[in-house]
């Protein structure tokens, strides 16, 4: 596809002029980022795309449709792993819930397309990271994860799970008609301690901590999806929720752990044979 919008074009330019750095309102949507993101863990921005940007984005992800990866494995914990028989069965290490939905991954968007352009956008990258409080921002390096779109359509599920990343970028392209709804749980985890009798009671349908972020169609999310639990919720709709999600980290040349990246996504490169071990000691 030939590009035919910039970066600036794809955003709400008018309400997010994130390239100025002197602008007032590039500063109060940082400050009110910090804050949600303080206080729950979880971020809005909401209508962060033009009309033409977010119509270009959800074309890109439906024409690439027909190749999402849905992995072999339906059943996951929610440390994403085999489970560890050293701890009892019911642990909820060894607790496992079906996750169905799909992953359209990084390698099928080429440099051309906008998704990709907006990715690679300078500006976009310092915006996310003065929004996050970070001194700095890379591209996340994962060829295969770098830059997907989790697609759920009617009836698929994303069981409850932590991530490998500290912080996650979503961008909502299109919402399901019904259900498919994000649900999180804020700072359930800290690298000090796992919690596991907390994720317990919540894997047991303890709802009393459970939050639920009601998402429109270009609304970007933030949050601390290393911390705090989260699911997407059945699609009970015939219109195919589809997400775009891009990652940053913290330090250069990250990739994820083979083993993830093969489950989640059904493939690796030779990037991921020397991945960078992660730097705390959580589960995964
Ligand atoms: O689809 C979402 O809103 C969340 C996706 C997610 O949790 C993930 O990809 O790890
Ligand atoms: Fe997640």
């Amino acid at each position: 596809m030939t590009i035919n919008l910039t970066p600036k074009q794809i955003i709400n330019y008018s309400c997010y002029p994130i390239d100025d750095t002197d602008d007032v309102k590039r500063r109060t949507t940082i400050e009110k980022v910090r804050e949600q993101l303080a206080d729950d863990g979880c971020a809005v921005i909401r209508d962060f795309f033009s009309k033409e940007g977010l119509q270009a984005l959800l074309t890109e992800a439906n024409e690439r449709k027909a190749d999402t990866y849905y992995s072999a494995s339906k059943l996951c914990n929610v440390y994403l792993n085999d489970g560890d028989p050293k701890f009892p069965e019911d642990h909820p290490i060894n607790v496992f819930i079906p996750r169905t939905n799909g992953f359209i991954t990084a390698d099928l968007f080429g440099d051309d397309t906008h998704s990709r352009q907006l990715y690679y956008w300078e500006p976009l990258k310092q915006f996310l990271c003065e929004c996050l409080g970070k001194d700095e921002l890379y591209i996340y390096e994962d060829p295969i994860s770098n830059m997907i779109v989790n697609v759920s359509h009617s009836e698929q599920q994303f069981n409850w799970h932590f991530d490998t990343n500290e912080f996650t970028i979503t961008m909502l392209l299109q919402p399901a008609d019904s259900g498919g709804h994000f649900e999180y749980v804020p700072g359930l985890r800290s690298t000090e301690d796992e919690c596991y009798d907390e994720v317990d009671k919540v894997l047991n349908g303890d709802r009393s901590r459970v939050k639920r972020l009601d998402l429109n169609a270009g609304d970007l999310q933030f949050f601390l999806g290393r911390f705090s639990l989260h699911k997407v919720t059945e699609n009970l709709g015939d219109t195919d929720r589809l997400l775009l999600i891009m990652s940053f980290s913290e330090q250069p040349g990250m990739v994820g752990s083979m083993a993830r990246v093969k489950s989640l996504y059904g493939k690796t490169t030779n990037a991921h044979k020397q991945a960078t071990i992660r730097a705390d000691g959580l589960v995964d």
